[in-house]
């Protein structure tokens, strides 16, 4: 049974699809410790269940309500992930979905509102994006259900445990990746089968995000970690990058993405901003 997770930017729709793609509530309430809603729900059709995550720009929080999303990835483990995107703002969502792709677990990218991309000019090419990922792209306009189908399909074609994990890797320059072994290293005696692969983990912890670290398992040496982030900022600096272990992940993904967004979108068409 797949255990799917509905992960995205804030007004991307989630909420519309969670209640096409669901046929009854199996939970509503908060997420503990904050006022934020969750929602669980059945998949149509038998498919497993579906989790609608609160929206979010980055899975480090600046806010408790935002370390929601990263925790639950951190300790759920969900079989599949299903981002949804907006088409219309397309460079802006990726940043998410590059670090859902490092998770190490099947992605599927719902890329809503393509007729909002359509009204203002922009032409996604969900192919090309597909190409570029690594993962399964699917056009959707969810406010009329279009597309729906087709991505609960994707969802049942998922077999939990399969090593079906998304192509995509990017490599952050030796400093990093030599901190992200050393870290990966640190904490694989006991790390258990089914838990979030240890690169992003490692990136988390690189990253300083408070919710991942704050559930690390127990046993875990802090201070080693911390021991070797300081190191990775220090052989930044010895490299000539004049910025910090985290403006150095950004500046990489960044990068990234520009290059994914010049292949997949075409703008010639896009219309000047309107204040309507
Ligand atoms: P969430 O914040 O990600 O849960 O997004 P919602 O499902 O609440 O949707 C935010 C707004 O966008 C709502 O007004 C939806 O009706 C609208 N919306 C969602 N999907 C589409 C779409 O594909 N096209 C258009 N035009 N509007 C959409
Ligand atoms: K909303
Ligand atoms: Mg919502």
């Amino acid at each position: 049974m797949n255990n799917a997770a509905l992960i995205g930017n804030p007004n991307t729709g989630k909420t519309s699809l969670f209640n096409t793609l669901t046929s009854s509530y199996e939970y509503v309430g908060n997420w503990a410790g904050v006022t934020v809603e969750k929602k669980v729900g059945q998949l149509r059709g038998k498919a497993g269940q579906l989790t609608d995550l609160p929206g979010i720009y980055t899975l480090r929080p600046l806010s408790r309500d935002e370390g929601v999303a990263a925790e639950y990835l951190a300790v759920e483990s969900p079989s599949v992930l299903v981002n949804i995107v907006d088409a219309s703002n397309l460079e802006r969502n990726l940043y998410l979905t590059l670090q859902l792709l490092e998770y190490g677990k099947p992605v599927i990218i719902g890329l809503n509102m393509i007729d909002v991309a359509k009204a203002s000019g922009l032409q996604v090419d969900p192919e090309k994006l597909s190409a570029r990922l690594g993962t399964p792209v699917l056009p959707l306009i969810a406010r009329t259900g279009k597309g729906s189908k087709e991505l609960l399909r994707a969802i049942e074609q998922q077999h939990p445990g399969e090593a079906d994990v998304p192509h995509f890797a990017i490599h952050y320059g030796e400093a990093i990746e030599r901190a992200i072994r050393d870290i990966s290293r640190e904490l694989a005696a006991g790390w258990e089968q089914g838990r979030p692969g240890l690169r992003w983990i490692a990136l988390q912890v690189l990253e300083d995000n408070p919710a991942v670290i704050a559930v690390l398992p127990p046993q875990t040496n802090l201070n080693k970690l911390k021991a070797i982030r300081a190191e990775a900022k220090k052989q930044l600096g010895a490299d000539g990058f004049d910025s910090s272990v985290e403006e150095h992940i950004r500046t990489v993904r960044i990068e990234r993405i520009q290059a994914i967004c010049s292949e997949a979108v075409d703008a010639s068409q896009k219309k000047p901003h309107t204040m309507t």
